[in-house]
């Protein structure tokens, strides 16, 4: 029998509404769903039926009876996998204390009852371990996000990134800088800003590559890994001093100005020329575009995150769009004012007297995300400082993949007590865990998806692969056993109910609507801190100490760092290290998306991996030459930490002197070609931002030879 339904795609997060084809209750096919809003459909959501019943699903909870790594495993019940996690859970609590105790999500977790049942709000880390006494929740937030998302907004303007929506539809200039649209889950972002090219928007990208939005955009400024920082103070220093800022702005909404001012005289277009690569003339242009262009908006991402003054960068380029006269204007860089979403708390409080583990290495990124730095976690098992961790509990991540130098992360995992990893295949992080638990995909669960202006319900397309289930369902069951259930919906009808407790009429229409039901939004108001929109004492200004937006951030200044938004050179670059440049001659920037694989996923599934067979090191024409490399050519990419084998690709679309190199190759079930190139055994587990503690994954050097 065949039979079509609505309804949302169940690979990613991204909540698209697809219409599936069910034969005889097996999916078979995924479109999107005409008419629809949201129904964008991208090429791994179209693969949805390889996905969910690829061969290598793990089936049934397992037991690990070999060495750690080893990959010996018997299966088990879930009874029995459950109980034995809790059992040694407690013994661990008994013997070395709850902190010693560590939960990691990443992007397997971001399901939305997921998110708002099960993990703290904005960092997505698991909060389960918060009632048994541990603070150490940690998730992906130690290396993505969370310094776009939330330090240096919250630095700035006392708000998070996710009130920094770019008022795109009202652009004249619509400006890209480190990040690629094209890559969103779903690309929302991309749609908007083809809509308003074609209304004449000029697009510029500012990205270490022609990535696939620096294509189709007016300009492409290529800039050299990790230097956007004394780009953006370039771009100040001509703003500033060819008097092109607002005025009225910064005399009455900002702290430290005058400071700045004097910071930025070093940084004139032809010293910027020397760092970033990008021609003095192209500075001085963008600069006067960006300022004298009525509407401005910025679109920004990850690109900035890794380097040395990441956090700084980011501010920084926040700060250049106030001072254009680009923040809360129409077609600008719009405020949200904070959302009032529901928060569930209650019993999550955090435990007294003990902080999580890179608390006091990071004491910004504590304060602001309440979540262990999971950078630190190595130092915390292998030597016990601040304090011995001797557990660890995985959900939808892959950490020895995504993390730098996995050796040193494989050594703390051999050292541990106890290891639990819920995912959906065998990853390498499962070899060395006691206990595998099966977690159903979206599309075999029941939940919702809240847009915002939209909301619909999750209907369960197809029944659990296997014994597998729901990780709302999993984490609930597991705090059954640990004694506070009570805290967590019981079945996913509660979950749906629980989600829209507010509003019962909703849920009654979401009931009754197969597609969805348009929620309301708030009219637009501009310029929103002279009305006192946004601080909750209503006073004009900004939720910051000071109540203006703060150049000279007060919060940074606190916690020992700078207050301005200052530049530092990559740490392993050509400028800092001549000696290792000339051994290492290209700067390596690492794991820009590509569209078939979501960092190490979907690389054991065949439809998508014949998209992209091998993972690519994508170099310019003349550095080939040199070297004597061609496209499809073996090649072997050496840091000071390694080496490991991609495939060539050589393309105008990097810059000469430059390489980027793919992402998440390195787990097990992967084919054999990504299995063996982790990435990530060449960048450094050492090297990080010292704000926010992300690895530089995006400022390092390397060597690039045939094989
Ligand atoms: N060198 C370098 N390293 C990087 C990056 C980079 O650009 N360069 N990017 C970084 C970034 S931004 C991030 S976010 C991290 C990615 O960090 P991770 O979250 O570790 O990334 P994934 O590889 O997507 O792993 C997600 C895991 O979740 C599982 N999963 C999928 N769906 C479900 C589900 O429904 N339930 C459960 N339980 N599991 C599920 C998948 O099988 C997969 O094993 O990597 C970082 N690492
Ligand atoms: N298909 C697919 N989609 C994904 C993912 C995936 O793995 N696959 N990952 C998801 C995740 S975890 C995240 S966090 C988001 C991230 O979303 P994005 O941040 O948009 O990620 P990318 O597409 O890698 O775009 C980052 C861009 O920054 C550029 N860049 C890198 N370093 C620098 C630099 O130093 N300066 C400048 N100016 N540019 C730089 C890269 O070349 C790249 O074009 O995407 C999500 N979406
Ligand atoms: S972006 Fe995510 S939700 Fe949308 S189609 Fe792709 S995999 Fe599915
Ligand atoms: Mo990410």
């Amino acid at each position: 029998m065949i039979e079509k339904k609505p309804s949302i795609c169940g690979i990613c997060p991204g909540g698209c509404a697809v219409e599936v084809t069910l034969e005889d209750g097996r999916l078979v096919q995924v479109e999107p769903l005409k008419g629809a809003p949201y129904a964008n459909l991208c090429v791994r959501g179209r693969y949805a039926p390889e996905i969910v019943y690829s061969p290598h699903r793990l089936k049934t909870p397992l037991i690990r009876t070999g060495e750690r790594g080893e990959g010996k495993f018997r299966e088990a019940s879930w009874d029995e996998a459950l109980d034995l996690a809790v059992k040694k859970m407690n013994e661990i609590k008994e013997k070395d204390g709850p902190q010693a105790l560590l939960s990691h999500s990443g992007r397997g977790a971001f399901e939305q009852s997921m998110v708002e049942f099960c993990n703290a709000r904005d960092a997505v880390a698991n909060r389960l371990l918060l009632p048994f006494g541990s603070p150490n929740i940690a998730s992906t937030g130690s290396l993505c996000f969370v310094s776009f998302g939330i330090l240096a907004p919250m630095a700035n303007f006392g708000l998070p990134g996710a009130c920094l929506a770019p008022d795109l539809e009202n652009s004249n200039l619509i400006v890209v800088w480190g990040t690629n649209p094209v890559t969103d889950s779903p690309p929302v972002f991309f749609k908007r800003i083809t809509r308003a090219q074609r209304n004449k928007a000029r697009v510029i990208a500012v990205d270490q590559m022609r990535c696939d939005i620096a294509g189709r955009a007016d300009q492409w400024v290529g800039v050299r890994s990790g230097t956007d920082g004394a780009l953006i103070l370039g771009l100040l220093n001509v703003v500033i001093n060819e008097k092109l800022y607002d005025r009225e702005f910064v005399e009455n909404w900002t702290l430290g100005f005058a400071e700045l001012r004097e910071y930025v005289q070093e940084f004139t277009p032809e010293k910027v020329e020397s760092i970033t690569w990008v021609p003095a003339e192209t500075v001085t242009a963008l600069a006067r575009e960006i300022a004298l262009t009525e509407g401005v908006s910025l679109r920004t991402y990850t690109g900035l995150e890794y380097t040395n003054s990441g956090v700084q960068s980011i501010r920084a380029l926040y700060i250049l769009w106030a001072l254009t006269g680009n923040l809360d204007v129409p077609g600008g860089l719009y405020i949200n004012t904070p959302s009032a979403q529901p928060v569930r708390r209650e019993g999550f409080e955090e435990p007294d007297g003990v902080l999580p583990i890179g608390a006091e290495k990071y004491p910004l990124f504590y304060e602001l995300t309440r979540c262990a730095q999971y950078m630190e976690f190595p130092r915390a098992v292998l030597e016990g400082k601040p304090y011995p961790v001797k557990g660890l509990l995985i959900n939808g991540s892959s950490t020895l993949t995504s993390y730098p130098q996995p050796e040193i992360f494989e050594e703390a995992y051999r050292k541990l007590n106890f290891m639990m990893v819920i995912d959906l295949v065998m990853t390498r992080d499962a070899l060395f865990a006691d206990v595998v638990l099966p977690s159903a995909t979206y599309y075999e669960i029941n939940s919702y998806q809240r847009y915002p202006d939209y909301a619909r319900l999750r209907r369960r397309v197809i029944e659990p692969v296997g014994q597998s289930k729901n990780q709302v369902m999993i984490i609930a069951e597991l705090a059954n056993r640990l004694g506070y259930g009570h805290l967590y919906p019981q079945s996913e009808e509660e979950v749906v109910e629980k989600a829209f407790a507010g509003n019962p009429a909703l849920l009654e229409a979401l009931h009754d609507s197969s597609v969805g039901v348009k929620i309301p939004v708030p009219v637009r108001r501009y310029e929103k801190y002279e009305g006192g929109l946004l601080r909750s004492d209503h006073k004009p200004g900004f939720p910051t100490p000071s109540g203006k937006m703060e150049i000279a951030s007060s919060l940074m200044a606190r916690h020992g760092y700078d207050a301005l938004p200052v530049y530092v050179e990559p740490a392993e670059g050509p400028l800092q290290d001549p000696e290792l440049y000339r051994e290492f001659p290209l700067v390596l920037n690492t794991g820009a998306r590509i569209q078939s694989t979501f960092r190490s996923q979907h690389l054991n599934v065949p439809g998508l991996v014949k998209l992209q067979e091998k993972p690519l090191a994508l170099i310019n024409p003349i550095d080939a030459a040199e070297r004597g490399i061609r496209s499809g050519d073996r090649v072997a990419v050496s840091t000071r930490r390694g080496k490991v084998f991609f495939y060539a690709d050589v393309t105008e679309n990097v810059l000469p002197g430059q390489a980027e190199v793919n992402m998440g190759g390195g787990n097990p079930t992967q084919v054999e070609a990504w299995r063996q190139a982790n990435v990530n055994a060449l960048t450094d587990f050492s090297n990080r931002d010292p704000v926010s503690g992300f690895p530089v994954f995006k400022a390092l050097l390397c060597q690039i030879e045939k094989v």
